[in-house]
């Protein structure tokens, strides 16, 4: 029996500038932290770098298209920092308000809603030489280029977010390291965390006052923390590590305080009127979301905890080891209404990377991806039957990209991207959200 979504259900597709443009040194960018991080021997899979990725700078309206046969009615991209502010801040760099110009236009052209996200990762290299978000001038700085890209493009764009997955950046960037700039340190990590949340508000207030039509929200990513075994040592992790995850970059947005297992190690960060101006009142909350998170206790991390494989005999895992587990999605979709007085929820992300492979007709047959969707998607209509204001969901992703730290060794493209040739070949799953998305069913 088929399950209909709400008249207005928003259907979309995500991606960002670093993962898909290529084109780093074109009309003026200035480099980012993952230019330099990617171009470091060992740092990345096979040492990939983003140079090209999906040359999406150029083939964006093959791009644009792709979306309008998909069906989507909405195009969540983020803008890169870099290309508006070669430097950070100081002169604007029309080019690159230029290329945005043509690629929300070709959207709105095409009845496709842009989302901009203001910063998916790509800090310029002089920001970061400042410190980066272990400088709370980072800040302000941030919001400068936050009210440029409202001013430009408000009348136009009408959701935006500030910082893609702020609860990412301390804990993969400053914790493991493994992504730029690649740093393990502990008390710069919670400066990190502060000035993360200060940008975000001082964002949102610049957003507001650019484009007082346009609604604003935070995007993040989160999912069920558990412990990697059962004994204290990883209760005690689970703790940790829940903390830090899902609340430090969340509470101060939304309960305007620190979470209790970190609050007072947070203390010499806060400043008279920080929490007050990091707490501004949201329109919606971004909810990305893959896996349940399996963490342990890890001695080689500033945090002292890190995340680990999912324990054996966990069922079907996708090709980055993430358990496939669509109530843990429920759960997550309850624990965010409840905590957060029962915001509107858009799905900003929610994807799977499987290992595919054109067949020698040169299609891809992409079933795993499929029964993922199926059962996350089937797991989201759960969630709206228990009464949760969800308003959208967001595929991750519209093609394959520069998959970070795994570059292109990971898929997770609804398009497959025939790297040597940048061909777009459309998966079955594509096929079949498309199916999905002209019934508003599943
Ligand atoms: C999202 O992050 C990102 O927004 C998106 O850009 C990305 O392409 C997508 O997921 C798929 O990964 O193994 O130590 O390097 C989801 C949260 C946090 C999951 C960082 C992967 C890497 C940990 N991600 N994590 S590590």
């Amino acid at each position: 029996m088929s399950r209909s979504f709400p008249s207005d259900f928003l259907w979309g597709v995500a991606a960002s500038a670093f993962q898909t443009e290529g084109a780093v040194d074109a009309d003026g960018r200035g480099k980012s932290v993952w230019d330099v991080y990617s171009h470091t021997p060992g740092r990345t899979t096979n040492g990939d770098t983003a140079d090209i990725a999906c040359d999406h700078y150029h083939r964006y309206p093959e791009d644009i298209a792709l979306m309008r046969g998909l069906g989507v009615k909405a195009y969540r991209l983020s803008t890169a920092w870099p290309r508006i502010f070669p430097t950070g801040s100081g002169q604007i760099n029309q080019r690159g308000l230029d290329f945005y110009d043509r690629v929300i236009d070709l959207c709105l052209h095409e009845g496709i809603e842009p989302w901009i996200c203001l910063h998916h990762w790509d800090m310029p290299v002089a920001v970061e030489d400042n410190g980066g978000w272990r400088n709370r001038d980072t800040a302000k700085i941030f919001a400068d280029y936050a009210a440029v890209i409202a001013r430009h493009f408000g009348d136009r764009v009408k959701r935006f977010a500030p910082i893609n997955e702020p609860n990412v950046i301390p804990w993969v960037a400053y914790n493991v390291g493994r992504h730029a700039p690649g740093k393990q340190d502990y008390p710069s990590s919670l400066q990190a965390i502060h000035t993360l949340n200060l940008a975000h508000g001082y964002s949102v207030k610049a957003v507001r006052a650019e484009a007082p039509h346009a609604e604003v929200g935070n995007i993040v990513s989160l999912g069920p923390v558990r412990p990697h075994y059962d004994d204290a040592a990883h209760e005690e992790a689970r703790i940790l590590g829940d903390c830090l995850w899902r609340r430090v970059t969340v509470d101060p947005l939304w309960l305007g305080t620190y979470p209790e297992p970190i609050a007072k190690d947070m203390e010499p960060y806060i400043q008279r009127d920080d929490m007050a101006d990091i707490a501004q009142k949201m329109d919606f909350f971004g909810l990305n979301h893959y896996n349940p998170v399996f963490v342990g206790p890890n001695k080689n991390t500033t945090f002292g905890v890190a995340e680990t494989a999912p324990p054996t005999g966990m069922g079907p895992l996708t090709d980055v080891n993430w358990m496939v587990d669509p109530a843990a999605f429920l759960e997550q979709i309850r624990d965010t209404s409840a905590r957060y007085g029962k915001p509107t929820i858009y799905i900003t992300e929610n994807g799977a990377s499987y290992p595919d492979a054109l067949t020698p007709d040169r299609r891809v047959i992409d079933n795993d991806r499929i029964a993922y969707f199926n059962g996350y998607l089937n797991a989201l209509l759960d969630a709206l039957d228990e009464g949760h204001d969800i308003r959208g969901y967001f595929a991750w992703s519209l093609m394959d990209n520069f998959e970070w730290g795994r570059g292109y060794s990971k898929r997770f493209g609804l398009v497959y991207v025939d790297y040597p040739t940048l061909q777009r070949i459309p998966k079955q799953s594509y096929h079949w959200l498309s199916k999905v998305i002209k019934a508003n069913a599943v």
